[in-house]
């Protein structure tokens, strides 16, 4: 692949983000759920979960992953459909053609969501961006939204700024204004647990990061996350738009209010970051046949165990089950300031069964 522009503030990044989107399709196809909270996912009855909601049923509070249960206490007029993961699959490779007719340069991040690196375009990117839009709408009567910005990291955050059927524009002389007033929490990374944190520390907006030395920083946060923080907090992010699409490992972690010393807790932190993994998965249809765990002590030192398993992992069961090998490979020392839990060797799942937490698939 090429490399990106050379002049990292003159890269013509776009980012790409269907509308609610498997709701969306559910929507489209039958009309009768136009005005009617509508959420995608497993029944209400034992356990299952939502993939996503319709904008209605946002309003009541139903979110992606949710229990199905809650979400029906929360709304209960809310339609819950099963997923059709195949028509997805093929509406997503459809948007994917419209993309390509104008680079190359595409790096999908889910079934709805992809980078993409126009650059070396003659045509301005946001001319492009809304072209994109009105073609998926042609070709799939489904609406997304689109950020235009030199990197990926703003083009990111710009796509969320005006849901539904938006598109926002970040120029480069506009970086450092947009960025003083951002909440670090919509920082893609900056996660609840980190962004209470921060918040804790008096850095609720990515101004209130430079009123800290980055030492003082260091010491709360660890010097790669505070790092990160420093740069993403400026609207830097010097990552390039990767088209190769095979993704290594996808990874979750968790970093304590208070550090963990006591075995039973690290378990059920474990057995959480679990949960979170299996969604992470299904949500990106893929399943992993390695895993492994790291542990971050108070001091920061690091230590991680994991292997690699004959088959894919396919339920939050055997995810569950594997997770707790992995840590009792670990000779635990506490305290305990983050653990994280990473599944490797990916494959793509086969779409069949009831979209149950747990049996899924
Ligand atoms: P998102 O882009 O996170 O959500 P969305 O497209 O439904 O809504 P938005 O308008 O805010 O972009 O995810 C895309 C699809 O991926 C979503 O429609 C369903 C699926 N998904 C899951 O299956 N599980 C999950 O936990 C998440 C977050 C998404
Ligand atoms: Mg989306």
């Amino acid at each position: 692949m090429a490399a990106s522009h050379p002049d990292l503030n003159k890269r013509k990044i776009i980012h790409i983000d269907m509308d609610a989107f498997y709701a969306s399709v559910e929507m489209r196809d039958k009309p009768e759920y136009q005005d009617r909270p509508l959420a995608v996912g497993g029944e209400p009855k034992g356990r299952g979960v939502l993939c996503t909601s319709n904008y209605i049923a946002r309003k009541f509070g139903v979110r992606s992953a949710m229990p199905s249960r809650k979400a029906v206490e929360l709304c209960p007029e809310l339609v819950i459909v099963p997923p059709r993961f195949d028509l997805y699959k093929s509406i997503s490779k459809e948007i994917r053609e419209i993309f390509s007719e104008y680079t190359e340069k595409i790096e999908p991040l889910s079934l709805d969501e992809a980078y993409l690196d126009v650059s070396d375009c003659e045509q301005s990117a946001t001319q492009i961006a809304m072209e994109i839009k009105q073609k998926i709408f042609a070709k799939t009567k489904l609406t997304a939204s689109a950020g235009v910005a030199p990197n990926k990291l703003l083009a990111k955050i710009a796509s969320d700024l005006r849901k539904p059927n938006g598109i926002s524009v970040i120029k480069p002389h506009q970086v450092t204004t947009f960025m003083k007033t951002l909440p670090v929490s919509k920082i893609p990374g900056v996660g609840p647990v980190s962004k209470r944190k921060l918040k804790d520390f008096g850095i609720e907006t990515c101004e209130q990061i430079f009123k800290h030395r980055k030492l003082s920083l260091y010491e709360t946060f660890g010097s790669r996350f505070s790092d990160w923080l420093w740069e993403r907090g400026q609207g830097i992010d010097k990552t390039e738009v990767s088209n190769d699409r095979k993704r290594k490992s996808i990874s979750v972690e968790s970093t304590f209010s208070e550090d963990l010393s006591c075995e039973q807790s690290i378990e059920r932190e474990t057995l959480k970051l679990s949960k979170e993994l299996f969604t992470r998965l299904n949500a990106t249809q893929l399943a992993a046949s390695s895993l492994s765990i790291k542990i971050r002590y108070k001091d920061f030192s690091v230590v991680s165990k994991g292997f690699s398993m004959p088959f894919p992992i396919f339920t939050l069961e055997d995810l569950e089950k594997n997770a707790k090998l992995c840590l009792q490979k670990i000779n635990l020392e506490s305290p305990i300031r983050l653990i994280g839990l990473k599944a490797s060797n990916l494959v793509e799942k086969k779409l069949t069964g009831n979209l149950v937490q747990g049996s899924l698939f």
